[in-house]
């Protein structure tokens, strides 16, 4: 692996439009300047034996903001990413490969594709890959499929870019214990900014192809009462128009999403990474697996780290002595990993409430079947751009989402977030030696029935049916899966009110864990938010 590799990039402008979300928060304007030649922090596989000041265990958006905030304020820092560094083109001379034809790049060490939509007119659509660190994950529990990114940048390669601040009413039932006034004065637009947070172009909204689905979307939601909002996208939407002018290699436009995007997108491998390069104080060390964490003799932590091949084999055991250790594992990745410490007796003193208030942020899946006189159009973009807010009366707001099969299937397609109040618990299995989660599929229903107080109105208004082709045969929900996996090492409950686990000093989970389950929108922006919030705090007071 070079050092210093350089980002394929979008060549994209600086995109300065202010974007007043549907949501009502006003975004800050994409901060990239000019021509993006972005930079990774500096690649190296950690010795054995290294003593370090902060340990970072994961890259999304966690690990990265409390990388970045680190280092500059002088702290030296070590990152570990079980997945790949994703800088490196492959055979076909691309980095990612396209949702149409699914490669070894697709899939996190399986034989066979496991897609979210398992069916196309009924058939089933999954074929097999070599296995491979791939870049999805779909990690399989009980009752569910948890969707989740592998590689430097986390979910930020894998996921559609929304980045959507909650409404300011429904805060306080997300994070109860954070001051509302500083996330929405402060954090929430430092975090809009760093993300390259925008909006689509109205003009180009009502008259371009590739956003017919979601003109038919709103059309639909606004014929039966319900408010259609813009939704901001880290997508350069000026390099999409481009694309559709013919002038740009196609990304969103050539369907590319799920399995990374080779142009457009604005993951955090253009935003907060090639800042955290700039500082010199970080070093990466990708395909390398935290194990273990214990407290070290002489102070600090001892943590074992497993290094890996493209094959999913350890090819080496290693241990680094930290100061201070970030868990930034995800939701499921911290979950997992604070459970079988404590459990294992590696940190006992964990509190009881380590791996509870984990939710799914209430996703559920749907297709709805238009009339013939309503195509929703052979050409579809793959990034979103607005969804169907139903959250105050029914409990949901649904994205209209594409889908970019390439011919015309009059289909309506929509992910939904809801307000499904279960939640599940990991807990360590010592006859597995793995970490379960109780969740259950029949939990889903609540969220199933806060999604229909959209959709059956929809089909009722527009005489239209349920599709029944695209998680099975004859299958409508598709209540299997999620995106946004939240909770686990939930704030003020398993940590303090910024993020120190209870029991043991320095240590910190900074990701999508601290969130109780659910945060009414796309998540990735109060996860930022948050994670800016909390190492402000942490900075301060603790180095
Ligand atoms: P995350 O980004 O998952 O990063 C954790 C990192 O830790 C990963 O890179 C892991 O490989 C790594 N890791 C895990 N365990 C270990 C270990 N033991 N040792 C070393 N490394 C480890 O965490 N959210 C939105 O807001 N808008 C969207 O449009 C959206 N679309 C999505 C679409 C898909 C298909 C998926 C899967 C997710 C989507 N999400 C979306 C969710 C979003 O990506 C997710 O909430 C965040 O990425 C979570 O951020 P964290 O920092 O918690």
């Amino acid at each position: 692996m070079s050092d210093e590799p350089v980002w394929r990039t979008t060549s994209g402008s600086v995109s300065r439009r202010l974007f007043i979300a549907g949501t009502g928060s006003i975004l800050a304007s994409a901060a990239l300047a000019g021509r993006a030649t972005a930079a990774s922090p500096r690649q190296a596989a950690v010795a054995d034996g290294a003593r370090v000041p902060a340990l970072v265990i994961g890259s999304g958006y966690g690990g990265s903001v409390a990388a970045l905030r680190l280092a500059q304020a002088g702290v030296d820092v070590q990152m570990i990413e079980m997945g790949m560094a994703w800088d490196t083109p492959g055979a076909d001379g691309k980095i990612f490969c396209t949702t149409t034809s699914p490669d070894q790049r697709s899939f996190w060490l399986r034989t066979r594709t496991k897609q979210p939509l398992s069916n196309f007119l009924g058939f089933p659509i999954d074929k097999d890959i070599p296995r491979y660190t791939g870049i999805l994950d779909a990690e399989e529990f009980s009752g569910i499929t948890v969707y989740q990114g592998r590689g430097v940048g986390g979910g930020s390669l894998v996921n559609g870019g929304m980045a959507v601040t909650p409404k300011r009413e429904n805060f306080g039932a997300i994070l109860p214990t954070v001051d509302a006034n500083e996330m929405y004065d402060v954090y929430y637009p430092r975090a809009n900014a760093g993300l390259g947070v925008a909006g689509i172009r109205p003009a180009w909204f009502e008259s371009t192809d590739w956003y017919q689905f979601a003109r038919v979307g709103r059309k639909q939601a606004q014929r039966s009462g319900f408010p259609f909002v813009f939704v901001p996208d880290v997508y350069d939407w000026d390099y999409m128009e481009r694309e559709a002018a013919g002038t740009a290699t196609k990304s969103a436009l050539g369907g590319e999403i799920l399995f990374g995007n080779n142009y457009g997108k604005k993951s955090l491998q253009k935003t907060y990474l090639p800042k955290i390069a700039a500082t010199g104080r970080v070093t990466i060390s990708p395909l390398h697996r935290v194990t273990q964490v214990v407290p070290a003799s002489g102070g600090g932590y001892t943590v074992t780290i497993e290094q890996l091949t493209t094959a999913g084999a350890v090819s080496a055991i290693k241990t680094v002595t930290a100061d201070k250790v970030f868990f930034a594992a995800g939701s499921v990745g911290t979950s997992k990993l604070l459970v079988k410490l404590k459990a294992t007796g590696a940190l006992p003193n964990l509190n009881g409430e380590v791996g509870k208030g984990w939710g799914d942020n209430g996703n559920v899946m749907v297709g709805r079947a238009n009339q013939i006189w309503d195509p929703t159009g052979a050409s579809q973009s793959t990034i979103p751009c607005g969804g169907i807010d139903n959250w105050a009366a029914g409990g949901a707001f649904a994205e209209v989402a594409p889908l970019p099969t390439g011919i015309e299937t009059w289909a309506s397609f929509y992910l939904s977030i809801t307000k499904n109040p279960n939640r599940a618990q990991f807990t360590w299995n010592p006859a597995s030696r793995a970490v379960d989660l109780n969740w259950q599929t029949a939990w889903k229903q609540p969220g199933i029935d806060m999604a229909k107080t959209i959709f059956d109105k929809i089909n009722s208004t527009e005489g239209t049916i349920y599709r029944t082709d695209l998680f099975g045969t004859y299958k409508i929900w598709g209540d299997h899966l999620t995106y946004h996996p939240l909770g686990g090492a939930v704030l003020g409950k398993a940590t303090d009110n910024y993020g120190r686990l209870a029991g043991y000093q320095g240590l910190y989970a900074i990701d999508g864990s601290l969130i109780p389950g659910n945060t009414s929108v796309n998540p990735f922006v109060t996860i930022t938010a948050l994670a800016e919030r909390n190492i402000e705090k942490i900075i301060a007071q603790d180095f």
